[in-house]
């Protein structure tokens, strides 16, 4: 399991390391719950002094009167300090969640900014719902442990420590039959510890994919209501949450089992002290206002061990969390600035290479780009064409440095494009994906998502472009529709424009454009190529496509098969090869067309 990671870090000094700014203020928080812990004992030691203090003298009555300012002394101060101590809890309470709330805030920022930076592959591993697990409930286990597991703790142990160095002042004996039996506690919870942690973690996992299933669902219902699944993923649904709760319960039946034990030793000490304790006052070694001491705090002992367990089961889902949370936290981009990577402010011209590129995916068996050699010059428009899986979006994704070779090299402008810094390359390269993604915004916003300070001419230049303007118009709300969820509410083709004007939008020197034109008709399809031929702007285009009227005004046609170029040339230099694009050709045009 993961578990085994090593990360820069300690847990709780990562804990630490993120509480920055409020690191005096824990302190605080820390001493203040030690101090307000120890005044608990206030109460009960002055009632063992004004015990003695009546029966100082035969008759209680005459020795209080005889002593009525030291107990009126006494009760003022037990009031003074119980208000003192209420106060402490108060403001103590607020540091907590002063601090846990801050640090939850810069972790939350760090991990949404680092998954946001990550690439590709980070993406392929992590499903979004376990992700989100680990922004969510991850996240605030993390607050829980700052605000009350750690505070338990320093809670627990100065109770116990002030208790019982407190019994040892007023007699060794006592307190060391009482305190005797904390080493038994110790080892059940050290048990314990050793049989709930993997629970937390298989707890945390299952969480995780409950969270996966339901995020899947939801986002896919169109499918699960398209192929009538709703029963099914109800069903599955069920299982997984019944599961879930299953391990929850298993979980806590592991306290269960120890928590007798636990509890029986924590019940066993006021007898003892009630034994014992009859026995020493009959002896004269204690005094009465001792004994009482010792009963109204036997608690200040007893309370730490019973919460031990309690304790060590929600540290426990810390650690697991914040696994989880650290196995982000300290992950790295594999493709990033180097070193080395010079600032390229200035338009690229827009000249493409691929140099004997070869590629794999990590995860891949088999190359899935194999020796790829092609030059696309500033302007000039090259079609990739091939069956489904060839390689085509593979090979696309070389340029914004998605991915990198196996070997070979990928040059912009002559350049290879890891010598440029991301942002620089990336700015220059216009992309319209083959699932495309709108943002729930309008659609105006959705175009001018790459270049925010489009006006709003701009914004209805590029959408006539990509010939949306007649569609987006005729919308009741034209460029302020908001857009659904993924784009919901649109048609494939009405889509698939609008991603194009929004790749459009950032003046690229390199558009791709991923089978962008596969949903809309003939027509339109027509007025789009007519458009990208007579663009504002210097751009090289790298279209892939399916239809060979898409490729045929194209200054180079690859012909990409099992990620190899089997072919390459213009429209005719392809259809008089005679190859597998001349019987593309035939297929879609028909044989007349060839021969004319
Ligand atoms: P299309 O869009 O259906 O016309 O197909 P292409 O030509 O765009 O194919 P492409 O490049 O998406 O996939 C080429 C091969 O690589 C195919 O066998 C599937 C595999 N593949 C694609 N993406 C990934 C990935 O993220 N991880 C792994 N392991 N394999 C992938
Ligand atoms: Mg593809």
């Amino acid at each position: 399991m993961d578990n085994k990671k090593q990360y820069p870090k300690s847990r709780l000094g990562w804990l630490w390391e993120n509480m920055e700014g409020k690191h005096a203020l824990f302190i605080v928080a820390l001493i203040g719950t030690a101090v307000y812990n120890m005044l608990q004992l206030v109460v009960p030691h002055f009632s063992g002094k004004i015990v003695d203090l009546f029966r100082q003298a035969q008759d209680s009555k005459e020795s209080l009167t005889a002593n009525s300012d030291e107990f009126y002394r006494l009760i003022i101060l037990m009031v003074g300090l119980t208000l003192l101590r209420v106060t402490i809890v108060y403001l103590d309470c607020m540091a907590y969640e002063r601090v846990s709330q801050a640090t939850l805030f810069r972790i939350r920022n760090f991990l949404y900014n680092k998954i946001q930076r990550q690439d590709m592959k980070f993406y392929s591993t992590y499903r979004t719902g376990d992700l989100m697990t680990r922004v969510t409930g991850d996240l605030d286990a993390v607050r829980h442990n700052i605000a009350w597991v750690i505070r338990c703790i320093v809670e627990s142990l100065t109770l116990f420590l002030s208790a019982a160095i407190y019994f040892f002042t007023i007699n060794v004996k006592l307190a060391l039959c009482v305190v005797s039996l904390a080493p038994l506690i110790f080892l059940i919870v050290f048990r314990f510890r050793k049989q709930v942690a993997p629970m937390h973690k298989a707890l945390r996992e299952k969480l995780a994919g409950m969270n996966t299933d339901a995020q899947e669902n939801i986002s896919g219902n169109r499918v699960v209501k398209a192929f009538a699944r709703e029963e099914y993923e109800k069903e599955h649904f069920d299982k997984t949450n019944r599961d879930y709760r299953d391990t929850n319960i298993k979980t806590q039946k592991v306290w269960l089992k120890f928590f007798p034990f636990v509890e029986a030793i924590a019940n066993a000490l006021p007898v003892i002290l009630l034994l014992v304790g009859g026995v020493f006052i009959i002896r004269g070694d204690i005094t009465m206002g001792d004994y009482v001491s010792f009963s109204l705090l036997i608690w200040a002992i007893a309370n730490p061990m019973r919460m031990m367990g309690n304790i060590m089961n929600e540290f426990q889902r810390f650690s697991a969390a914040s696994d989880k949370i650290m196995e982000i936290y300290y992950s790295e981009a594999e493709i990033v600035d180097h070193p080395d990577a010079i600032a390229h402010p200035e338009r690229f011209e827009g000249r493409v290479e691929f140099d004997h590129v070869s590629f794999r995916y990590e995860d891949g068996k088999l190359p899935v780009l194999k020796d790829i050699s092609f030059t696309a010059e500033p302007g000039e428009t090259v079609a990739i064409i091939g069956e489904t899986g060839c390689g085509k979006t593979s090979l696309i994704q070389m340029i914004p440095r998605f991915y990198e070779p196996n070997s070979g090299s990928v040059r912009v402008d002559g350049v290879p494009v890891e010598n440029y810094k991301l942002t620089d390359l990336r700015k220059n390269i216009g992309l319209a994906t083959q699932d495309v993604l709108l943002y729930s915004d309008t659609i105006e916003g959705n175009i001018a998502y790459g270049a925010m300070t489009l006006t709003a001419e701009e914004v209805e230049k590029y959408a006539r472009y990509s010939a949306a303007s007649d569609f987006i118009r005729s919308m009741p709300e034209g460029y302020e529709t908001i857009v659904g969820e993924r784009g919901v509410g649109l048609s494939g083709g009405q889509k698939q424009r609008i991603s194009l004007a929004r790749a459009l939008a950032i003046k690229p020197s390199i558009l791709i454009l991923d089978d962008t034109t596969s949903a809309v008709d003939m027509e339109t399809e027509k007025q789009i190529q007519h458009s990208l031929r007579n663009l504002d702007f210097p751009c090289t285009k790298i279209i892939i496509a399916q239809r060979i009227s898409t490729t045929k005004f194209c200054d180079k046609i690859l012909v990409l098969k099992d990620g190899k170029i089997i072919e390459s040339g213009n429209h005719r230099e392809l259809v008089e090869a005679n190859g597998y694009y001349a019987e593309l050709v035939k297929l879609q045009l028909g044989e007349s067309v060839v021969s004319a």
